[in-house]
Formats: structure tokens, sequence, C-alpha cells
């Protein structure tokens, strides 16, 4: 029996964004002969629309290789930042680690916090350079880098082509031979940790398991930790990378059992599953803090807010870094304001919302979490939604989250990423050298960071600098609402919370973009911003004449001159007024502009 699981070895890629995981998966699923050659397309293991569209891992992806008498279990991870809890979630299943790096780019930011991510988890770790298919002038150099990273020689640095495939079998080879296979107890009870799951119409929750301990069936019971929830297992497997039904799984494997859950809420992602309780509960997976929250609002004509809501709950199935909780605007109606980890995350969810559950959603303005001491009570609050902001003289202190940014990039960029970083008021900030690269540290607020920074520094560096943060915690600020009032009612949906000194100009840009996309009406519409307990900025909508007759037919002249008279009445232009209607289109406009 226990010879079995020595069989068994289980292993993630890790690597900064785009230096190949998935491409290196394409070679080992093609050398294992686990999809067919007709059947194998680029990034395999990318199996969501929306990975193939952006061209990017999003999802860890679980899939099961045999290899001589080994069964591999592989675990390719997301690179991109916003998506680290998928990889954090992914290295806890597993004994062992491919970390990749590209040979044209070198070290990255990514590279580091992964590698990190996986030494807190005891992984053996295994050093390789991709892309060698391309022209790499300073070879030596980034395999020196790579091994004195890895505490180790340069003869253990495995240089690959996951393009071509050269030297795939040998790191292959590496895998079996250097990662442990993992601690096999088939006789104590079962116990498996939840590392991810996905909603299925017909088996409902399947959860994606590594068991740790003893063995399950199909058909027997299991209980899970947290919620106590009791189901049967209707089925289970393993990834091939799609569901492959099997007899049992058992301790030190990986695989996903249907648990016929019709309610998403019972299953969470980091708990473990029993047959029976009490039992030692695995150590689990700390709850990521989202940082960018923006309120999501179901576009008209549209599906039922019962349907938005199941919706999330089923998409936080297989998005456990996703917060919601429910809101309302006075423009959109019922809606929920969502947590992310960053713009990437919100972005990707809007799109899945729409892609896989049909929903056409508007969204608010995005914002970081603030940190408000009242006058009264003494305590501190977070908001995470401007139309909760308190009055100015009721607010004590505030605090707004800030982030230890780390930024490598090559030497001849310093001066502009310094000046980038400055600007954004970044602070504390360290150079240190790493063989012909920098590394820049610094303190920087988590606002700055989530508007246009990533996408500045990559425009300024040419696209080589790359940067990877963490909360590092709140710190004392002043921070300004802007109210939006058009024509003279406040639009609580509209404003936004922003750095008191940066307050003017936003308002500025604010009204300015309000008086390009609000449509015009059949008067003239004032567009407010206020902050400081004043106007700060201000625009007039033109009235557009043309609009009031243009759907009159012909030209009626008597009828048209009515109508001028008509809309020259001030009582009715203030009864208008009074109901102006701002259209929910404008919040999708502001976004797109602003991001
Ligand atoms: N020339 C060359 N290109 C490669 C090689 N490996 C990957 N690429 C290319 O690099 C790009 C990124 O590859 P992916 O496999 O998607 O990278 P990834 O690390 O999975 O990216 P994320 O999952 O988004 O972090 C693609 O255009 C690949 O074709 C290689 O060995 N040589
Ligand atoms: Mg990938």
């Amino acid at each position: 029996m226990e010879q079995e699981g020595k069989n068994i070895r289980n292993f993630v890629i890790i690597a900064h964004i785009d230096h190949g995981k998935s491409t290196l998966a394409d070679r080992f699923l093609e050398l294992t002969n686990t999809v067919s050659q007709n059947k194998l397309t680029p990034q395999y293991l990318d199996g969501m629309n929306l990975e193939k569209e952006h061209g990017i891992t999003i999802k860890m992806h679980p899939v099961q290789m045999h290899y001589n008498d080994f069964i591999l279990n592989l675990i390719d991870t997301p690179g991109h930042v916003d998506f680290t809890y998928e990889v954090s979630r992914a290295l806890a299943a597993v004994e062992g680690a491919i970390l990749l790096v590209d040979g044209i780019q070198g070290i990255q930011a990514q590279t580091l916090s992964n590698l990190q991510l996986a030494k807190e988890q005891n992984l053996k770790i295994i050093g390789v350079i991709n892309k060698i298919d391309l022209d790499i002038h300073d070879l030596e150099k980034k395999k020196k880098e790579l091994a004195d990273l890895l505490n180790t020689t340069v003869d253990d640095i495995i240089l690959i082509s996951a393009k071509t495939g050269e030297n795939v079998d040998l790191l292959l080879k590496k895998v079996v031979s250097e990662i442990p296979h993992p601690v096999i107890d088939e006789e104590l009870p079962f116990r498996a940790l939840i590392f991810d799951s996905h909603y299925d119409d017909y088996k409902g929750v399947i959860a994606y398991i590594r068991i740790v301990e003893g063995e399950i069936k199909k058909g027997e019971k299991i209980v899970f930790t947290v919620s106590k929830a009791k189901s049967d297992v209707l089925d289970l497997g393993y990834f091939s990378p799609e569901l492959k039904s099997k007899e049992n799984l058992k301790s030190g494997e990986i695989g996903w059992i249907a648990t016929g859950l019709k309610d998403p809420g019972l299953v969470r992602v980091g708990d473990t599953v029993a047959k029976k309780l009490p039992i030692e509960v695995l150590p689990g997976y700390e709850e990521p803090k989202p940082m960018v929250f923006a309120g999501f609002y179901l576009a008209k004509g549209g599906q039922s807010f019962e349907n938005f809501r199941y919706s999330l709950f089923q998409l936080k199935l297989n998005d456990s870094a996703l917060y919601f909780t429910p809101e309302n605007s006075e423009i959109l109606g019922r809606g929920y304001r969502l947590g992310f980890l960053g713009m990437l995350h919100l972005k990707i969810t809007q799109e899945r919302l729409k892609g896989e559950y049909g929903l056409n959603l508007i969204i608010t303005h995005p914002t970081v979490p603030y940190k408000v001491l009242l006058k009264d009570n003494k305590t501190a609050k977070i908001i995470t939604n401007p139309s909760e902001w308190p009055r100015s003289d009721q607010i004590l202190s505030l605090e707004e989250p800030w982030v230890k940014m780390e930024v490598i990039t090559p030497t001849e960029y310093l001066s502009a990423i310094l000046k980038l970083i400055n600007s954004s008021r970044g602070e504390d900030i360290h150079t240190i050298s790493l063989s012909d690269k920098l590394i820049i540290t610094c303190q920087i607020p988590l606002e700055e960071v989530i508007k246009d920074f990533y996408d500045n520094l990559k425009s300024i560096s040419s696209g080589y600098a790359s940067l990877n943060y963490e909360i590092s915690g709140y710190k004392k600020t002043q921070l300004e609402k802007l109210e939006v009032v058009l024509a003279g009612k406040t639009f609580e949906s509209l404003s936004r919370i922003i750095f008191y000194k940066k307050a003017e100009r936003e308002a500025r840009n604010l009204a300015l973009k309000l008086k390009e996309i609000l449509p015009h009406q059949n008067y003239p519409v004032s567009i407010q911003v206020k902050a400081f307990g004043r106007i700060v900025a201000r625009e007039t909508l033109s009235a557009l004449k043309k609009d009031v007759t243009a759907s009159l037919y012909g030209g009626d002249r008597t009828r048209k001159m009515k109508l001028w008279k008509k809309q020259q009445k001030g009582k009715k232009r203030l009864l208008d007024q009074a109901n102006l209607q701002v259209p929910p289109e404008v919040f999708l406009k502001i976004f797109s502009k602003s991001n």
C-alpha cells in the first residue's frame, strides 16, 4: 500500500507573468501523452475563454499525468500579482515547485514573491531558465543569478525551451527524482484540504481536494468542518484536466469530489473535509483582504437581482478572493459592493459575470478602503463606499492603506521611475542592485498604485520594469470627498474620495468629464463638484433645443414655437430639474475614461 503513494509527485509551476508556465505545461502534457497531439492547443490548461482572450492564466489548473510508473499531479498557476491567492493555495497542495525564469527578462518581481511563498511552504524548488531558443546573450550570468537566489550551484539550474521542448524531458526526470513523494497515511481517518472549487449545474459544488490522510470512495458520507454541511460523495476523481471519475482517492493524491450541494455558500476553500466530526482542522488559508472596491449594478432590462445574487455565490466558489455585500444607489437601484485584490481582478470579474452568467453590469468608481476615526465614539471604521463618508466636522482623523512596493528594472530607467514614485507620493525609497538590474523598494499609498501606476511604469520602462506590492498597513492622511451636484441635486453614487492635494484637479476633471458624457436636457444643467465645503469645479451642460423638436415630423412651425415657449417657462424647468435622471451608462463612461 505504502509503495503506491511513493509513486506520486505533486508540484506547481510558478513564475512571473508570461515567463512560460502554461507553455511548459503543454510540453509536459505532450511528453506524458496526457492530451493527444491533435487536441493540444497552445496553453492548453488555460481552458477559460477569458484566459485565451487575454493570453494570461487567471486560475490555477490542476492536471494529472502518467510518466513511467509515476503519477504526476501538476498545478499550473497564474503569474499576475492580482491572482497571487491562487498561487498560494496551489502551493499548499503540493511538495515541490518549478520556478521558471524567462531567459530574456531574467528575475522579475513575481519571481521573487512567488519563490518566497514556496519557501514558506517548505517546498522543494527546482530552478529553470526558459526560452533558450531565443538569443540570450548573458545566459551564464542569468544562471548564476538564479542559482544564487536558490542557494544552489549553476549545475542545478536547468535550461529549457518550453516552446521547442528542448530539455523538458530532463526537467521531468528531475521532478521525479528530486521532488519528494507526499507523506502517505491511509490508515488514519480521512482528511482533505479544499484548495479550489466550482459549481456544476448537475453535480452541485465540486470541491478540489488534496487528500492528507485516509481514503474516500464514491457514495460515502462527508462533512465540512467549518459550515458543518453534510453530503454524499456523488462522484470523485482526478483532473485530466477535465474531471475524470475513479473509484477512490487516497492519502497524498489530488482530485475532486462532487458533493451534490446546491447551496454554494456551504463549501469554502481552505475548509477541511472529513467523514465525521470531530476531527482536527487542517491549517487552511488566510482570507485575502480585498483592497479595491466598487459598486456593481444590473443594467436595465437584464437579469433579476436574485439571479445576480446567486451568480455571485457561484462565482465565489471558483474565486475565493472575491468579496461582496449588498448596497443601494439612488440612480442604479439594488446592487452589490464587490471587493477585489486589484484592478485586473475587478476587470476579470466583470467579464466572468458577463461571460459565464450573462450579467450586464454597471460599475461605480473603484475605491480603496479608508479607516475613519469619528469624534464622537473614537472607534475606527473602515469605509469602502464614498456614499457612507461622514461629514467632515464628524471626522477626527483619517487613514489610508499603504503598500510596500518592489520594482525591478534595468538601470537606465531608474530616474524616470523615481520621478514616477515621487509624484505618486512614494516614500522611504531604497535601491539595491541585482546583477545588471536594480530593485527599488518604497512605501506608497495603494490608491496611487491602483490608479495607473502600473501602466505608467510599463510605458516609461518600455515594458521592462515589473512590480510587486503587499499591504504594509494604514497611515494617517488627509482626504476629501468630491460630491457631484447636478441641477442642484446631489448624486451620491457619483461621489468619490481623494487625497486632499489632488482634490481640486480631480474635481475639475470630473466636472469636465460629466459635461462631456451627460446627455443634454431641455434646459441647461449646472454641474458642480463640491469639496472642502465649497464648490471647486463648475460647468454648465447647455440645453439642447434641437432635441425638443427633433422628434417632430416635418416643419410644423406653430408646434415648434409652442414647444420653445413652453421650454422657457421657469416653472416647468424647475420641475424638470427636480426629476433629472442620470442614465446608468454615465458610470460606464466615467469608468472607462479614468482607467
Ligand atoms: N520563444 C519562446 N517563447 C516562449 C517560450 N515559452 C513560452 N513562450 C511564449 O511566452 C508567452 C507566454 O507564455 P505562457 O506559457 O502563456 O506564460 P505563462 O507564464 O503561463 O503566463 P501567465 O500564466 O499569464 O503568467 C507566450 O507567447 C509563449 O508562446 C519559449 O521557450 N520560447
Ligand atoms: Mg499561464
